[in-house]
């Protein structure tokens, strides 16, 4: 039988006893502890009724296991659909009744409030902890270690991972096999990943930075990670010298680079830094450069495409852009406005894609899955940019309403809504401010209602059970009034020029 996915890593699986991951706790997991785990949880999946299709919702801690629990979802045919730990029972509940999860898998901790959430949609519940404790691996430990893998088609769904909306619910990106096997494949080969290499992981694995790119990368090479549950930059530091590659968000860049043992030396064995998810500065690119002799490889993606283009292992990474397309993947500047006909060259517009690489639309919303591709396929992006003279590509801007702080998304009207709805508060605007540690900082402009005496504590009070706390504004603004243009359209590029120095001071 195939299995588009699991064929693709199998095929290029190096022998039994090499090894996959260390943890920061001192465990090794091997390629064959791997197939051996991976077929239990796969076994205690069909045992807890998880047929093929089926959406198997997981919100847990960082842990060899829960990677484990992504495999034998892709072994056993399920679709994998994986959840910012940080969320709230609110944000969940959303979830939950958007995918209509067979089951769901949450931390021991969570359990009794998630299964009385879970149930509402119909779901079961198992439980997963950060060492591997719960019910999953209870079961899973009497299982046989081989699995007789589903079998899967290229266009069969693998995962399904929400990304928030512009314009308020969020949406599921559905991710076919052939999705993350050709974007994985292509990123092997563009950053010559090959068996000897040992990447530190320290991303979060809810996302396609940490989930995909780095680790279906490290199974596709059939490579190894240090597998690192938190980002702890001091940590980090002392594993380089241990390790051949290193991915990260451009805010473990810029807290690396406060570490003093951060040099050549420390990096000697290093041979590809990279970076993603949010603009890398050109200047954290230069300190980079000068401090350990790297110029860092910036890259583009997004969850609903994988990874579009990468700045080239060979020739020059060019810091302030993200490079070329990559293999298979055709990328235009469109016009963003009057039916999107391709820019000149050099021209800042909309960023639109198409490839192997491109997902298969929003779980459940054929509207919006068809307002965002254009009829001859390309997927429109929601990032402006430019293609220089050199074929560099450049992201100028969004032209979606969009923060990302930390790597993490924030879209402004989730939270307007939420405050907004608060009583006290007449109406508010929510702004991304450039961020020393963060890249971006949440900033809340509220105007109260007349009379009102609301303050920023009773605010952020209101949404802490609501809302997971990355969202949640650094600071909050009073103003009398918001800018509107004569339209009556809040001018958030007034305010963000406004607010331009509010974080200004280095936080650490
Ligand atoms: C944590 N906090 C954040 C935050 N992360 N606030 C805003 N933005 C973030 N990203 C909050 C915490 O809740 C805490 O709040 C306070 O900030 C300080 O926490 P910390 O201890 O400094 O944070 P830490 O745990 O160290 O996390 C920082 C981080 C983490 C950078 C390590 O955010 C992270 O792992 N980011 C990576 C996200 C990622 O993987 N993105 C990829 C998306 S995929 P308080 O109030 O309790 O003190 C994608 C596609 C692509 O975009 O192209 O890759
Ligand atoms: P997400 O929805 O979390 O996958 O975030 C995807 C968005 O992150 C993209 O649409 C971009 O706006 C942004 N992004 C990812 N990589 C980069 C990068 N290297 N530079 C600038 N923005 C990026």
């Amino acid at each position: 039988m195939t299995n588009h996915l699991f064929d693709a890593f199998r095929a290029r699986m190096p022998a039994p006893e090499r090894p996959l991951m260390r943890t920061d706790d001192g465990r090794a997991l091997s390629y064959g502890d791997m197939l051996t785990r991976s077929a239990q949880l796969a076994h205690a999946l069909t045992r807890l009724n998880v047929r093929p299709g089926d959406r198997v919702a997981v919100q847990v801690e960082k842990s060899p296991e829960a990677l484990m629990l992504y495999l034998a979802c892709v072994r056993a045919g399920a679709v994998f659909l994986p959840l910012n730990t940080a969320y709230t029972l609110a944000e969940l509940g959303y979830f939950f009744g958007d995918a209509e999860p067979r089951l769901v898998v949450c931390d021991p901790a969570r359990a009794v409030d998630i299964a009385t959430l879970a149930a509402k949609s119909g779901a079961d519940t198992a439980t997963l902890g950060r060492a591997g404790e719960g019910s999953l691996m209870e079961l899973a430990s009497g299982q046989p270690g081989d699995f007789d893998t589903i079998a899967r088609r290229p266009d069969d769904l693998a995962a399904i991972l929400y990304t928030s909306g512009t314009t308020g619910r969020s949406k599921g990106a559905m991710l076919t096999h052939e999705n993350l096997a050709s974007n994985a494949r292509v990123l092997v080969d563009e950053w010559r990943f090959s068996a000897g290499d040992v990447l530190i992981h320290a991303l979060p694995i809810f996302h396609t930075h940490g989930l995909f790119v780095a680790t279906n990368v490290i199974l596709m090479a059939g490579a190894s990670m240090l597998f690192e549950t938190k980002f702890d930059p001091a940590r980090i530091v002392s594993l380089l010298p241990q390790a051949t590659s290193l991915m990260g968000v451009p805010t473990f860049y810029v807290r690396l680079l406060q570490q003093s043992g951060l040099d050549r030396e420390a990096a000697r064995n290093i041979r590809l830094f990279v970076s993603g998810s949010a603009p890398l500065l050109a200047e954290t690119h230069r300190a980079w450069r000068e401090r350990t002799g790297h110029a860092i490889l910036e890259r583009y993606g997004m969850t609903e495409t994988n990874m579009n283009t990468s700045n080239p292992y060979d020739g020059e990474r060019r810091a302030g852009t993200v490079g070329f397309p990559l293999p298979g993947v055709a990328l235009r500047i469109a016009d963003p406005e009057g039916g999107g006909g391709v820019l000149p060259a050099g021209e800042v517009g909309m960023i639109e894609v198409k490839g192997p690489n491109v997902f298969a639309g929003y779980w459940r919303m054929p509207e919006k899955t068809k307002a965002e591709f254009r009829d001859d396929g390309f997927f429109i992006t929601g990032d402006l940019g430019l293609v220089d003279p050199d074929g560099y590509v450049h992201i100028v801007g969004r032209g979606k309403d969009l923060i990302i702080s930390g790597g993490y998304n924030i879209y402004p009207k989730e939270l307007e809504s939420e405050i907004d709805a608060l009583p006290g508060v007449f109406e508010s605007a929510i702004i991304g401010v450039a961020h020393p540690d963060f890249g971006e900082g949440v900033t809340a402009v509220v105007v109260r209602s007349p009379g009102a005496s609301i303050t920023a504590e009773d605010i952020l009070a209101a949404i802490a059970p609501r809302m997971a706390r990355y969202k949640h504004p650094k600071r909050v603004i009073f103003v009398d009034e918001l800018p509107r243009n004569t339209m009556g359209k809040v001018q958030k590029n007034v305010l963000r020029e406004t607010y331009k120095d509010l974080y200004a001071l280095p936080v650490r």
